[in-house]
């Protein structure tokens, strides 16, 4: 029998805007929609998710610090976060909680600002540009990496 697993997922500043505003970037879903996609997808993975949006760096802070001894992996989209916090790639590299980054659309393809990631060193990798499906793409490869690593 698999081992259940318990997902916190992480959504930065703005993603709550998601399907309301910006849609030839960021689509029509909403993050609710999101949330229960991966829902969804947990259930298949026998993967408990739950879900954390906020505008708010230290917020995003204090939720990757209270995840430790409650849940085994991150999933983040640290918005724009991404490309300015050391706070958040340090509250990753303190709790060595394994992360995916993810984000919707492909930042290397978008402004120079965007693509430099102050997470992708310290996460197990990244999924960037398939939209929603990042997500789904991104709470499968943590899964696999929990499930299979030593
Ligand atoms: O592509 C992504 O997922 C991003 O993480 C989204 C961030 C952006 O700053 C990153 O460079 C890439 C922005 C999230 C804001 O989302 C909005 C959604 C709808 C309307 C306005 C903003």
């Amino acid at each position: 029998m698999l081992q259940p697993l318990s997902i916190l997922v992480l959504h930065g500043p703005n993603l709550n805007l998601l399907g309301q505003r910006e849609p030839g970037i960021y689509g029509t879903t909403s993050l609710a929609d999101v949330n229960r996609l991966l829902e969804a997808e947990g259930l298949k993975l026998q993967a408990k998710v739950f879900f954390i949006q906020s505008n708010h760096e230290g917020i995003l802070v204090d939720a990757i610090h209270e995840a430790v001894g409650h849940h085994q992996g991150i999933l983040m989209n640290a918005g724009a976060y991404t490309h300015t916090s050391v706070a958040l790639r340090d509250a990753i590299t303190g709790t060595n909680i394994p992360t995916v980054e993810v984000h919707l659309s492909n930042i290397y393809r978008r402004e120079d600002f965007r693509h430099h990631s102050y997470i992708a060193p310290v996460v197990i990798g990244q999924i960037s540009g398939f939209g929603v499906q990042s997500y789904v793409l991104g709470l499968q490869a943590l899964v696999y990496h929990l499930r299979n690593q030593s």
